[in-house]
């Protein structure tokens, strides 16, 4: 076979100029997988380049200009990037894939845009591709393989790339792992509801870990895993066999019904230093934080459970869904703000509804009811704007209440709290920032912004509430400011999707099992 360029791209980011937060943090969001492809790329006798773009890279400049191949890993938040960089390398002569959420969400639609859009991806999917790596146009070929990847490359085989990425983190370095795909559990509302859960090898874990230290002097390692310690003690068992104690720090997310006081007594002992877990709504989804109380009840019980992690583990994440069906009136919100006082060293992660196109099966009934609003993919990230027209609230309730409740989140008095509730410095630290940066204080005025279009601008309006599908000026304008010089690439109609998409596929055919197929067009 002949020795191709490939070129491997990790989107990170959806645009240039990230905030305080991203110019720290984002190196350390990088993704397993692209560091993966370019493992077996080279297994394959391939030469690659790999490149994790922060945000702050001039992506033409870093990017080899002549490429045979080029794999991009993107998030949909970043598929209108994708998108125009696939524009441009196959201009110049490349062929491109597609992988990652993005692909395995929307691959009816990046078919249009890309060669090979991937789904599930093994070593075998790679070798196949590259073997016979014809450019597929004007619609590009949908791969998968059957399951998810039964082995992985150690990070031992993985580390030139993620070395090369981890310099790009001016303070904090995490290091990404993953040890299991996959969950036992079948939350309706998420992408692993249908996918068997699998644990990737605990020998090799341990020689992973034990690799690490002799590269790092107290490494801190953020796990991937979509449900981390589901196999709690066999997980637990491969630290304490490969790391000393106090050498090495952990991130996790995890679900509240995992941490248990004898596993958090386990967890701070062999260095998890950050966990993340689900609440979601005070109303929907308690099966992830497996309980059965709802409302007042379930905010105390919540927030005992919480200020108990915090005895234990120094930094907590507390991710909340907002606009579910479940939720109704003022009180959600008011529910979420008393919870923001009973447990003060919580950093609150706010979400809103987001269908991300195939991620879960509850998607196909807010498309069944039209439900689903066109975005641009750019916008999709969970913040920039909530793609599901909220059950039982108006937009502008539904604003009024996201603003109050990230605004009591973030106010002043909420930061101050937060500092004392944690016991460390970096934790601290870091819930400052986040809550000055995009997170905090960004987010208030986003949302504030938009609540006033909803009051001022009529194509805004009539845009969320699905009046109309043209794109308001207001998001136009901000995708070609955030792409900058990219926008200019962007394929014609790439800023439009088939929401309901999905469902057409579902009604054609009612079998949708992951086996490799070819992608039909979408609409
Ligand atoms: C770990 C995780 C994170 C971590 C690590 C992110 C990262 N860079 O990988 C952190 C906490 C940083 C994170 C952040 C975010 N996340 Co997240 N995250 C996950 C989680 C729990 C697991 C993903 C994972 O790594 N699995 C292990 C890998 C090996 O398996 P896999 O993802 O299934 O990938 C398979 C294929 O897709 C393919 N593949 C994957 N990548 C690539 C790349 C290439 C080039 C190729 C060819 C193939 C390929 O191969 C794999 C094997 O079959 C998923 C939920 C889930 N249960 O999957 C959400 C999920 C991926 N996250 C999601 C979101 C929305 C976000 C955020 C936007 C949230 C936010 N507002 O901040 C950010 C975006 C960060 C970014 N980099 O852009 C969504 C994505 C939806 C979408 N279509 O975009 C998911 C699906 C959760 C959800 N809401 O349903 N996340
Ligand atoms: S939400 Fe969590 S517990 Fe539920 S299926 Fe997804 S990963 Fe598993």
């Amino acid at each position: 076979m002949r020795r191709l360029r490939v070129g491997v791209l990790d989107l990170v980011t959806k645009s240039p100029n990230p905030s305080l937060y991203g110019r720290i943090m984002n190196a350390n969001l990088a993704s397993i997988m692209p560091q993966v492809i370019g493992v077996w790329c080279e297994r394959e006798g391939h030469d690659v380049t790999l490149v994790c773009y922060t945000g702050l890279e001039d992506l033409l400049e870093e990017l080899p200009k002549e490429l045979d191949v080029l794999f991009i890993g993107a998030f949909t938040q970043s598929a209108q990037l994708a998108y125009a960089l696939s524009n441009l390398f196959r201009s110049r002569g490349a062929v491109t894939v597609l992988g990652g959420p993005h692909a395995r969400c929307y691959p009816e639609d990046a078919c249009r845009y890309f060669d090979y859009v991937l789904g599930f991806t093994d070593r075998s999917v790679v070798s196949d591709l590259l073997r016979d790596c014809r450019p597929h146009r004007p619609l590009g070929v949908h791969l998968s393989a059957p399951t998810q990847p039964v082995e992985l490359p150690t990070l031992r085989e993985r580390w030139k790339f993620t070395e090369a990425t981890l310099r790009k983190a001016p303070t904090i370095k995490i290091v990404p792992m993953v040890g299991s795909l996959g969950c036992p559990y079948t939350c309706s509302f998420c992408i692993d509801s249908t996918v068997d859960y699998q644990p990737l090898g605990f020998d090799d874990l341990r020689d992973d870990l034990a690799f690490l230290l002799t590269k790092i002097k107290n490494p801190i390692v953020g796990w991937h895993d979509p449900n981390f310690g589901v196999r709690f003690d066999d997980y637990m068992e491969a630290v304490e066999a490969a790391v000393p104690p106090g050498r090495m720090r952990h991130i996790a997310e995890s679900s509240l019904s995992l941490l248990s006081e004898p596993h958090l007594q386990r967890l701070q002992k062999n260095g998890f230093r950050a966990i993340l877990p689900g609440i979601e709504s005070w109303y929907d989804l308690g099966n992830k934080s497996k309980t059965r109380q709802k409302g007042m009840d379930k905010v105390r019980l919540v927030a005992d459970h919480v200020n108990m992690i915090l005895r234990y583990i120094p930094y907590i994440q507390t991710n909340f869904v907002l606009g579910l069906d479940g939720d109704m009136g003022p009180e959600p919100f008011e529910l979420t703000k008393t919870f923001i006082d009973l447990a003060p060293g919580a950093f609150p992660a706010y979400s809103l509804l987001s269908a991300f196109g195939r991620a879960a099966p509850s998607n196909l009934d807010y498309q069944r009811a039209d439900r689903v609003l066109p975005f641009p993919f750019h916008f999709l990230n969970n913040n920039h704007a909530m793609n599901v027209r909220p059950k039982n609230y108006s937009w502008t309730e539904f604003y009024d209440g996201l603003i109050d409740v990230t605004s009591y989140s973030f106010s002043w008095r909420a930061i101050a709290r937060r500092v004392p509730a944690t016991a460390t410095a970096i934790p601290k630290w870091m819930n400052f920032v986040r809550a000055v940066s995009s997170e905090g204080f960004g987010r208030i005025k986003y949302h504030t912004t938009i609540r006033r279009l909803l009051d001022t601008d009529a194509s805004v309006r009539a845009y969320f509430e699905g009046e109309t599908t043209e794109l308001p000026e207001f998001y136009l304008n901000r995708v070609r400011q955030e792409l900058g010089p990219m926008f200019d690439h962007l394929p014609a109609g790439a800023l439009y999707h088939d929401q309901n998409a999905y469902l057409g596929t579902v009604i054609e055919e009612p079998a949708m099992a992951p086996v490799p197929l070819r992608s039909r067009r979408a609409g």
